[in-house]
């Protein structure tokens, strides 16, 4: 498959798509979305990938929506073609999608890192969703993801004032996982995709699909389908691996 806005490559079981438009600091355009999403449709599929790390350069994770492709667009384009629509695709993957995020991550470029599963930083990452300075909105779930990992008050003044925030902030206020040296985030952020990738994938996706129902449930309903997925898990070959491995003191193998 050929790309023009991103580059796919892998590393063994680790998925690696990396955003490549460097002339408009990664901009998103509805061209490079579909890319993207082609990339990760063929990483689902792919029985060997576990996981899927998602970055973009040194100097931006992605600069926001592409706002070359947005100034003339008008309503009924963007309704009937649920312009960005991708960004919700990108979400509902089934395998994990880490974003390995340096540089600018603003607009719809930090929506895209909010639809990833988990944010690794470097300490350079400048974090903003600043949609209000161009008189629109956040519209790839900048609001709603963004609200439920740092609370009201902040998403509030985070959305109406647009400022930039930095890497140590977003990591005392819930948006990252964590943050590393702009020079270890690479080999930071592949290591923890290969230690996911290799563990049992069925576990690795429940785990994925319980923490998803959080977003759309109630504690007791959460409580009870973690329960069931729970229970299922010891239908699973590698449950007998990974505890009998334990009982062992051996590595465990698990199935692919
Ligand atoms: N769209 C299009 N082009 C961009 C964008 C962008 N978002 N950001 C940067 N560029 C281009 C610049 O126009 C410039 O191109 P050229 O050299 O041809 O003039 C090139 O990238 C380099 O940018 P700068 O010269 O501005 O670089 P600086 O280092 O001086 O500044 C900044 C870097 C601060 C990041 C600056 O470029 C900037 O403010 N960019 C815009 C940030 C922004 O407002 N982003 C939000 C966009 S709106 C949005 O994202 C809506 C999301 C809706 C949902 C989308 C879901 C995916």
């Amino acid at each position: 498959m050929s790309y023009q806005h991103i580059r796919v490559e892998r590393d063994g079981a680790v998925g690696l798509i990396v955003l490549d438009r460097p002339q408009a600091l990664n901009a998103l355009n509805s061209a490079l979305l579909e890319e993207l999403n082609r990339a990760l449709d063929a990483f689902e599929h792919d029985r060997e990938i576990g996981c899927v790390l998602l970055s973009g350069s040194d100097k931006a994770f992605a600069a926001g929506a592409d706002i070359r492709e947005m100034v003339g667009l008008h309503f009924p384009d963007s309704y009937l073609e649920e312009f960005f629509a991708g960004v919700d695709r990108v979400a509902a993957r089934r395998k994990p999608v880490i974003a390995a995020v340096a540089g600018y991550a603003l607009g719809g470029g930090f929506e895209l890192a909010l639809a990833c599963d988990f944010i690794i930083a470097a300490d350079n990452a400048r974090f903003a969703l600043p949609e209000i300075t161009l008189g629109v909105l956040p519209g790839g779930g900048g609001t709603q993801r963004l609200a439920r990992l740092v609370g009201r008050a902040k998403a509030m003044e985070m959305t109406l004032t647009g400022r930039q925030f930095d890497a140590a902030e977003a990591e005392r206020c819930g948006v990252v996982a964590r943050v590393v040296p702009l020079a270890e985030l690479q080999a930071t952020a592949l290591d923890t995709a290969r230690q996911i990738a290799a563990r049992s994938r069925t576990a690795v996706l429940m785990i994925k699909e319980c923490i998803q129902r959080c977003d759309e449930s109630s504690l007791a309903e959460g409580l009870r389908f973690e329960r069931r997925l729970f229970h299922a898990a010891f239908a699973t070959a590698d449950q007998k691996e990974g505890m009998g491995a334990f009982l062992e003191k051996r590595p465990a193998q698990f199935q692919r």
